[in-house]
């Protein structure tokens, strides 16, 4: 069995350890109605993407998400949130360097001594959700769980649907597909992009991702008997027939998308198996990016 399996099929537990430390943290969180930023890079942005959008969903604060090489000078946070499973990615270090005076900016990391820890006013550390991989999956959902029970979720069902995902037959068989199109609103917008990382980073798969709205606007046209649309969270009826009728498969399935997130991260592995490549080892990438 792969590493990253192994990872995948530990979330739930992960989810269940984040949970039980939420309290020791609670106050490092940014507060409820304060002006907040997510900043990350490739995994760890599409978990700072889902979570500002759930919170500001949810009447909790203005919330936005920048890729961190992107992070507009001269906006005014109340809270910077870094999230960085390596705490080594340059651009993260570079937009925590560049804030300006006088905010306050928290880590979400993996371990204490490491650059985005040491460049943030404060940290909070997932040590248990550490991953050998280089291709992320429980530091994402675990920094993603302790911002949902944060925001007042009760996450009991979404652990009992992770349990499903984690032992349940796939879904589908990824090798009767050659392109993947994932397919979010809302939240699951960032959950959409992450899965489709996953297929490309661990599968090296032609994988793409849209807000669900969005995908009649152009990317449809691309969409044939080759193609799987997975819609992560709720569809517009419509959307799933207009997409039906280009031939592709649509897979749309209850349960919270956050388990749907960890049944796609097994497909993708899936893929990867079944195409010969060992998803442990993804071509051309590092667990992280350091730039001289
Ligand atoms: C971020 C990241 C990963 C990506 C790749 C390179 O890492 O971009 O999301 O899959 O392996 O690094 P980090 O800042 O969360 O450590």
């Amino acid at each position: 069995m792969s590493v990253t399996t192994q990872e995948i099929e530990s979330q739930p537990e992960v989810w269940r350890e984040v949970i039980a430390g939420l309290g020791s943290q609670t106050e490092r969180l940014p507060p409820p109605g304060s002006r907040i930023a997510l900043i990350g890079c490739g995994t760890s942005y599409y978990v700072g993407l889902a979570i500002a959008a759930l919170r500001e969903a949810r009447g909790l604060g203005e919330s936005d998400a920048f890729v961190a090489s992107e992070m507009p000078l001269g906006r005014t946070y109340e809270t910077v949130v870094a999230i960085s499973r390596s705490g080594t990615t340059t651009e993260v270090v570079r937009a925590l360097a560049a804030l300006p005076r006088g905010g306050r900016s928290l880590a979400i990391s993996t371990a204490r001594a490491n650059p985005v820890v040491a460049g943030a006013g404060d940290a909070i550390l997932l040590p248990f959700a550490d991953e050998t991989s280089v291709v992320q999956t429980r530091f994402a959902t675990a920094a993603l769980t302790l911002f949902r029970a944060h925001l007042g979720e009760d996450l009991v069902l979404a652990i009992a649907d992770g349990e499903r995902a984690v032992a349940d037959r796939l879904p589908v068989d990824p090798s009767d597909f050659e392109h993947f199109v994932f397919l979010g609103r809302g939240w699951t917008v960032g959950l959409a992009l992450e899965a489709a990382l996953k297929f490309r980073e661990a599968a090296g798969a032609w994988a793409e991702a849209y807000p669900a709205m969005e995908y009649r606007h152009g990317p449809i046209s691309v969409a044939g008997p080759a193609t799987l649309v997975w819609v992560l969270g709720s569809a517009e009826p419509t959307l799933i027939t207009d997409i039906e009728a280009t031939g592709a498969t649509v897979l749309h399935r209850a349960g919270d998308p956050m388990a749907e997130l960890v049944v796609a991260q097994r497909v993708a592995v899936a893929l990867a198996e079944a195409r010969g490549l060992d998803p442990d080892h993804p071509q051309h990438l590092t667990r992280s990016v350091v730039l001289p």
